[in-house]
């Protein structure tokens, strides 16, 4: 792994309609991601918050069923430059969220330096809705589908280019809840996904397996994107939309621990974590054991 690393939080909010999600990048903090970071030797910068605009009036849908468009779009920019710089000067960009409609921006900023991006979307959901299928409205639920080139203009084509990644580079670990339009999308794209059922069945450790060398073999950088609802809201409870029988810690961790050896992980972000919603940051830390895991801590 690069031991060159950035953090960039964002602080966003605006994709999804509970409160508390914009302080993630903060808790993550306080939860000690930058001594456990330094305690493992990389030479760490931490860029801050990326700024971000608070909207006119209320959270409101602005156009096409899609909540704050414009300030989840401008963010969203404003991110993809910063990562842009980050892999240009040759460093590993760590996204800490905020919610994940900030995928948009992070994917943007990086899959233009890689003619083949993977993307492991490690969530309870797709994110592959757009405003026609989206029950919501909420950006956070979209960032796939967009990145795939579905979607608003004014998302799909952040620093001028789309797609941003291809749906047969792309594996989603531990969906449990997918929207009758994500599913159909799924079906006709050829997106590897690795369900509950799947991960029920064969184990994390079959699961990484595969999709390692699946990713190994097609791919030229893969970005980790980590939903915190992945997990089990019994043991991560400080995220917006829980959904019940979710993946637990070890697994979790045991998958960032085959990532780390695999050393094929080019960029990752962490998001969803919602402090308001979170019982004394348990949430947050268990992002930050995640992270440690990934950066390779070892023997725990
Ligand atoms: B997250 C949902 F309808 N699919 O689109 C939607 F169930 O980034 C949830 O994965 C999206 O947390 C969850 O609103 C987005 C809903
Ligand atoms: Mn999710
Ligand atoms: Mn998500
Ligand atoms: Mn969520």
């Amino acid at each position: 792994m690069n031991k060159d690393l950035s953090i960039i939080g964002v602080p966003m909010d605006l994709g999804q309609s509970r409160r508390g999600v914009d302080m993630g990048p903060s808790a993550i903090r306080y939860a000690g991601v930058e001594e456990t970071l330094e305690d493992l030797k990389y030479n760490l910068r931490d860029l801050g918050d990326v700024p971000i605009s608070r909207p006119d009036n209320k959270r409101e849908i602005q156009e096409g069923n899609l909540r704050n468009l414009k300030q989840v779009a401008d963010g969203n920019q404003k991110l993809a430059e910063m990562v842009d710089k980050e892999i240009n000067n040759n460093r590993f960009p760590l996204v800490l969220g905020g919610d994940h409609s900030i995928a948009i921006g992070s994917l943007a900023g990086i899959s233009r330096h890689y003619e083949n991006l993977g993307v492991i979307w490690y969530d309870a959901h797709g994110d592959l809705n757009s405003g026609e299928t989206s029950p919501s409205g909420n950006i956070h639920g979209m960032p796939l589908a967009v990145s795939l080139g579905i979607g608003h203009e004014k998302l799909t084509n952040i620093l001028g280019y789309s797609p941003k990644i291809k749906p047969e580079n792309i594996v989603i670990v531990g969906a449990r809840s997918l929207d009758p339009g994500e599913k159909e999308l799924i079906q006709e794209s050829g997106i590897k996904v690795y369900s509950m059922h799947e991960i029920d069945r064969m184990g994390m450790t079959s699961v990484m397996t595969e999709t390692i060398d699946y990713l190994k073999e097609r791919t030229d950088g893969v970005h980790l994107s980590l939903d915190l609802d992945g997990l089990d809201p019994e043991e991560a409870p400080g995220v917006g939309t829980p959904v019940i029988g979710g993946l637990s810690y070890r697994e979790s961790h045991l998958a960032m621990e085959m990532l780390e050896e695999s050393n094929l992980l080019t960029s990752a972000e962490f998001v969803e974590v919602n402090p308001i919603l979170d019982d004394k940051n348990k949430t947050a830390t268990m992002a930050v054991g995640l992270i440690g895991s990934l950066f390779g801590e070892k023997l725990k």
